[in-house]
Order: structure tokens, then C-alpha cells, then sequence
């Protein structure tokens, strides 16, 4: 059989960079889509690809822009198509929720149908996400409970998922969604909550700051380890049938608990360096987002490696690595 092509879009993000790991371990010729920007300056905007940029074919080009996608597929003929690429921070999607929905709608719209007419027999990907469930109807949630999101961010990725299931249904496109819960790691970028607070601590570490600022402690999730998730992306691709599934790991914990146990790694108390800040609570929050990931372990055959605890610890341990610190405060070789 000749070489698999993949073509993902927001290839330098945390997902992104661990998809293109997985296929190139999987021998598929990987394609990427990137901003022209950050062709002019990889060293800062390539980072999380950067151990294998030589072994990747990389396409400039934006969600923005029909044409630029419309080329890139026609050119690449992908086999899989994994749609990663978005305005991921819920936060500033309060901020702006202009280019939220125009970056994340639009962008959708324009790849599925640049596929549907350059390549469509290639397989689709949608990374839809817990922020759909919003003020959730149930808990845990499955694929059918309803959607009510809380955000432009939540909006933005209901309309993607929608657009999704519309091409397959409409045109026949195999596209799936996946309805990810929170998935973290050491390359999470440093807005969200989980890498704000292990990079805090290991800069406390490091003696080079006091304090972390956060907003809403009481705040719950379903945290997992991004690595995980991206296989359940693979493998929905590998389906005899296009369909979404849930991926989480049905468990959930609050910010507070995640700044306990992590600032415990360090033999830190929390409660001395975390400080609060109601300028960082949203306007709205979601309700009690625990995911039943049961279809995904049924039909997938998925499951996760990384509890709660093991996150905490890779997450700290590996903030202390690039601070260079060990836990203990000692100063190591980085
Ligand atoms: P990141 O924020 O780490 O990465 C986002 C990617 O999208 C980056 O590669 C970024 O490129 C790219 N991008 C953003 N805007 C554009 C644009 N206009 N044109 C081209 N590329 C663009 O996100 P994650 O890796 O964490 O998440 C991947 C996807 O999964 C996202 O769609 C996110 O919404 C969704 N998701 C994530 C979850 C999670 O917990 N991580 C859970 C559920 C869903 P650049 O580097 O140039 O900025
Ligand atoms: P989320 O992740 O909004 O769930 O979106 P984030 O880490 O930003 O927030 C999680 C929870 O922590 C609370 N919180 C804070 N959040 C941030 N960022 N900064 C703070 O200082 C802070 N203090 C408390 C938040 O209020 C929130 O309740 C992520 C993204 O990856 C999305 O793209 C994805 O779709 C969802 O996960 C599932």
C-alpha cells in the first residue's frame, strides 16, 4: 500500500505536535498547515514541532482564507485531514468574540469545503470540545447530551461540530468529531490554567517569583493528558463509519486541587503563594464538565495512561526541568 498522507491544521499547537509524532510513528507523510508568520520566525513559533520539522511537510496558509486551504488539499491529496487549527482560549473568546466565530466558524467551513471538492474521498476530523455541553443538561456527559455553550468559544465549536455532521450527511464526506474535555501536558501553552500554575510553581521554585494569580479555584474539570487524546483522534479516523465520540477520562477536580497537588510536589502550601483575582473569573462559567468517555472505550477500543496525579506531577516536573530547578530547589543542567 502506498504511504498514508495526513494533513493537519494547527500543527504547531499542543495536540497538533503530538498528532504529528503519533502518524510519523505510524509511517503516514505528514503535512501541516502554518501561518506565514511563523515560517518567518520558527524559532519561536515552531517550538512544539521543532524535534521533527525535518521530517514534516509544512504549507503556509490561514483559516481565514478559502483559497489558501482550497490549494494546500488539492496539492496534498490527504488521505486524513485532522482539523485542529483554532482560537482555543475560552477567555479571550469573551474578549473578542469576533474573530472567535470568524477564525473558527469560518475556518471549519472553508476545510470541509475545500475536501469536499479537491479530495473527498479524504477523512475528516472536527476537534470539538467539552465547551460545547456548557451549562451542561446531565452529568457526565454523553454524545447526546444536549449542547449549551457558554462562550463565543462554545458557539463557535457547536457550528463547527454542526457543519461537520452536515457534510457527512449531505455530501457523504467521512468526517467525525471528537468532543474533547480538558487535555493537558508540558506543551500546553502557558494561558490555561494547569501550565499557569506548574509554571508558577516552578518559578517559585526557582526563586524567581512569589505568587500565582488565579481566578475561580472552586472551578472543576475533567483533566487528561493530551498524548492520550490524540490517538482516540486516529483511531476515530479508522473507523468503518464516520461518527463522534466523547474522549475524557470521567473524572473530575477542581482548580484548587490541582494548586494543592502540585505546589505539594515542591513542599509548597498553596495557600501562601496562590492569590485570587476576580478580574480573571468569566462573565459566564460552564456548569460540572465530567465526560462518559464509554462509547470511545467501546467502539474505539480507547483508553487513558495518565491519571490525575501522574498529569500534576509530568506537568510540575517538567516546568521545573526548563526553569532549571529540580523540585527540591536545586539548580540542574538544563
Ligand atoms: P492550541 O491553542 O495549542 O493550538 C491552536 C493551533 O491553531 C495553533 O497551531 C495555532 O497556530 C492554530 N491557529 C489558530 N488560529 C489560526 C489561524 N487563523 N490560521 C491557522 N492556524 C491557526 O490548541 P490545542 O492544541 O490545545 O487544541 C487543538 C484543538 O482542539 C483546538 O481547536 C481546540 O479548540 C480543541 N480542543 C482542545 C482541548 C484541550 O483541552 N487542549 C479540548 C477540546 C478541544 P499558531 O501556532 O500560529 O498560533
Ligand atoms: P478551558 O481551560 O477554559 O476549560 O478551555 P482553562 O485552563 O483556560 O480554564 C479552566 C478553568 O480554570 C479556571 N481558572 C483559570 N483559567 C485560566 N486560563 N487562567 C486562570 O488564571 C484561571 N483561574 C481559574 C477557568 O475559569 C476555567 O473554569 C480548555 C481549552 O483547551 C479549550 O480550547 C477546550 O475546548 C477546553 O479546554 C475543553
Amino acid at each position: 500500500m502506498s504511504q498514508r498522507k495526513a494533513f493537519i491544521t494547527g500543527i504547531t499547537g499542543q495536540d497538533g505536535s503530538y498528532l504529528a509524532e503519533l502518524l510519523l510513528s505510524k509511517d503516514y507523510e505528514v503535512h501541516g498547515l502554518v501561518r506565514r508568520v511563523a515560517l518567518e520566525d520558527p524559532g519561536h513559533r515552531l517550538g512544539r514541532i521543532a524535534h521533527v520539522r525535518d521530517r514534516l511537510i509544512l504549507h503556509a496558509g490561514s483559516l481565514e482564507s478559502f483559497p489558501s486551504l482550497y490549494q494546500i488539499v488539492r496539492q496534498v491529496q490527504p488521505h486524513e485531514c485532522y482539523h485542529l487549527a483554532s482560537q482555543s482560549f475560552v477567555s479571550y473568546s469573551f474578549d473578542d468574540e469576533f474573530s472567535t466565530l470568524n477564525t473558527n466558524i469560518n475556518g471549519t467551513h472553508y476545510l470541509l469545503a475545500a475536501v469536499k471538492e479537491a479530495a473527498p474521498a479524504c477523512r475528516f476530523y472536527f476537534a470539538g470540545s467539552s465547551e460545547m455541553f456548557g451549562k451542561a443538561e446531565e452529568v457526565p456527559q454523553t454524545e447526546l447530551t444536549r449542547f449549551h455553550p457558554r462562550s463565543a468559544y462554545g458557539i463557535s465549536k457547536v457550528a463547527g461540530f454542526d457543519l461537520t455532521r452536515n457534510y457527512r450527511e449531505a455530501y457523504g464526506l467521512y468526517a467525525s468529531s471528537g468532543i474533547l474535555f480538558n487535555h493537558e501536558s508540558a506543551r500546553r501553552g502557558y494561558e490555561f490554567v494547569t501550565r499557569k500554575i506548574t509554571s508558577g510553581v516552578a518559578a517559585i521554585v526557582a526563586g524567581k517569583a512569589k505568587q500565582v494569580r488565579l481566578g475561580n479555584l472552586e472551578a472543576r474539570r475533567d483533566w487528561g493528558h493530551a498524548p492520550d487524546y490524540v490517538e482516540a483522534m486516529w483511531m476515530m479516523l479508522q473507523q468503518g463509519v464516520p461518527d463522534d465520540y466523547v474522549v475524557a477520562t470521567g473524572e473530575t477536580h477542581s482548580v484548587r486541587e490541582f494548586c494543592q497537588v502540585a505546589f505539594s510536589l515542591a513542599g509548597l502550601d498553596y495557600r501562601d503563594h496562590v492569590v485570587t483575582d476576580a478580574l480573571l473569573h468569566r462573565p459566564a462559567e460552564v456548569d460540572l464538565l465530567i465526560g462518559n468517555p464509554a462509547k470511545a472505550r467501546a467502539t474505539l477500543g480507547w483508553s487513558t495512561h495518565t491519571n490525575f496525579q501522574m498529569l500534576v506531577r509530568l506537568m510540575v516536573e517538567a516546568d521545573c526541568r526548563v526553569a532549571g530547578v529540580s523540585l527540591a530547589g536545586k539548580a540542574i543542567g538544563v
